[in-house]
C-alpha cells in the first residue's frame, strides 16, 4: 500500500474548502489509489465551523482518508505536508482600497511562507488559490527562499477550464474533446484567454478551434470577455463566488502537476516567470505548461500575433504593478 500524502488546505472552513476537502478525500486530486491525510487550517473565528467540517469528513467514512488535522495553528497545519493548497486569505470588502486588501494578504502570505518553509516536507508543492492569487504566490515565494521557485504556483486552471467550457458550448462538442486553450498572465479581468493554438478532436481528426468556430469576431470579443468576467457572473447568479468549479480546478492543477499532462496536451498554470514570451520576469504569470515527473515546463515556440501580443503585455503590466503595490506594503 502507498504511504499517505499529507495535503494542507488553508481557509478550509470557507466555501471552496467545503467543496475541496471531500474531493481530495475521494482521490480526485492525487488518484484513486493514493491515501491522504488532510491538514486543515483556518483562523480562530472559524474554528468551530472548521471542527464541523472535520466531523463531516469522519462521517463520510472515506476509505482513502487516513487522518484529519484541523487547527488554527499555522505551524501545526504545515508540519510534514507534501502538497499545500492555499485558499485562505482576506477578501475585498465593499469600500476597501486595493492597497488595504493587498496589505492584509501580504502579511498573511509572508507568515504562512515561513511556516511552510520551516515545517513542510521537502519538495512540498504549493498552489495558491486565494486572491490576488498571482501576487500572493509571489509573496509566498519571496518569504520562503528555501522552497524552490518551481514548487510555488497559482491557480489559473479555473479560467482555463472556463475557456474549454465556452468552446464546447459554442461548437456543441464534448468538453473533453477540446484542448490547448491558454490563459496568459494574471488571474484577474486582464487575463488573456487565447484559442489560437486550441484544437477539437473530431471524427476526421484534430481541427483548430478557429477553423471550426468560423467566427473571429466572437473569439476575439465575447468569448474573451465571458471568460474574463465569468467569476462576476457566478457571483451575480449565486450571490456567492465560484466554489465547486474552483475546487475542481485546484484538483486538476495538482493532479496534472504530480501525475503529468497527457501527451500532446498542455494546461495553464501561474508559475514564476523566466521572461518566456517576453512576459515580465520575476512575477507569477500564467503560461501554457506540460508536466512530467512532478515538474512543469513552459511550452515554448508558440506563435504570438499582434492581437495576442498586446493582451500578453497588458496583463503583464498589471502583474508588475501588483508586485510594486505588494512591496510597498512591506515597507
Ligand atoms: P471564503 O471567505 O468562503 O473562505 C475563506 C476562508 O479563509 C474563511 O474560512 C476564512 O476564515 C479563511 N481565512 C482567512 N484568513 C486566513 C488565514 N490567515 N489563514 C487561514 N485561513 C484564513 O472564501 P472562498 O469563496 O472559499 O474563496 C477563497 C479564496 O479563493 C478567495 O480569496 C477568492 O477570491 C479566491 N478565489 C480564487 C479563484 C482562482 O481561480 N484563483 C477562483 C475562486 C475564488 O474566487
Amino acid at each position: 500500500a502507498k504511504e499517505p500524502v499529507r495535503v494542507l488546505v488553508t481557509g478550509a472552513a470557507g466555501q471552496i474548502g467545503y467543496a475541496l476537502v471531500p474531493m481530495i478525500a475521494r482521490g480526485v486530486m492525487l488518484g484513486a489509489d493514493q491515501p491522504v491525510i488532510l491538514h486543515m487550517l483556518d483562523i480562530p473565528p472559524a474554528a468551530e465551523a472548521l471542527n464541523g467540517v472535520k466531523m463531516e469528513l469522519v462521517d463520510a467514512a472515506f476509505p482513502l482518508l487516513k487522518g484529519v488535522v484541523a487547527t488554527t495553528d499555522a505551524v501545526e497545519a504545515c508540519t510534514g505536508v507534501n502538497v499545500a493548497v492555499m485558499v485562505g486569505g482576506f477578501p475585498r470588502k465593499e469600500g476597501m482600497e486595493r492597497k488595504d486588501v493587498m496589505s492584509k494578504n501580504v502579511s498573511i502570505y509572508k507568515s504562512q511562507a515561513s511556516a511552510l518553509e520551516q515545517h513542510a516536507a521537502p519538495n512540498c508543492k504549493v498552489l495558491v488559490v486565494a486572491n490576488p492569487a498571482n501576487t500572493n504566490a509571489l509573496i509566498l515565494k519571496e518569504f520562503a527562499p528555501s522552497i524552490p521557485a518551481k514548487n510555488i504556483t497559482c491557480l489559473t486552471r479555473l479560467d482555463h477550464n472556463r475557456a474549454l467550457g465556452q468552446i464546447s458550448e459554442k461548437l456543441n462538442v464534448q468538453v473533453s474533446d477540446v484542448k490547448n486553450v491558454i490563459i496568459w498572465g494574471n488571474h484577474s479581468s486582464t487575463q488573456y484567454p487565447d484559442v489560437n493554438h486550441a484544437t477539437v478532436m473530431t471524427p476526421s481528426g484534430e481541427k483548430p478551434v478557429r477553423e471550426l468556430v468560423k467566427d473571429d469576431a466572437w473569439l476575439n470579443g465575447e468569448f474573451i470577455t465571458t471568460v474574463q468576467q465569468r467569476g462576476a457572473a457566478i457571483i451575480k447568479a449565486r450571490k456567492l463566488s465560484s466554489a465547486l468549479s474552483a475546487a475542481s480546478a485546484a484538483c486538476d492543477h495538482i493532479r496534472d502537476w504530480v501525475l503529468g499532462t497527457p501527451e500532446g496536451t498542455w494546461v495553464s498554470m501561474g508559475v514564476y516567470s523566466d521572461g518566456s514570451y517576453n512576459a515580465p520576469a520575476g512575477v507569477i504569470y500564467s503560461f501554457p505548461v506540460t508536466c512530467k515527473n512532478g515538474e512543469w515546463t513552459i511550452v515554448q515556440g508558440l506563435a504570438i500575433d499582434e492581437f495576442s501580443r498586446k493582451k500578453l503585455d497588458l496583463t503583464g503590466v498589471e502583474l508588475t504593478e501588483e508586485k510594486e503595490l505588494a512591496y510597498s506594503c512591506l515597507s
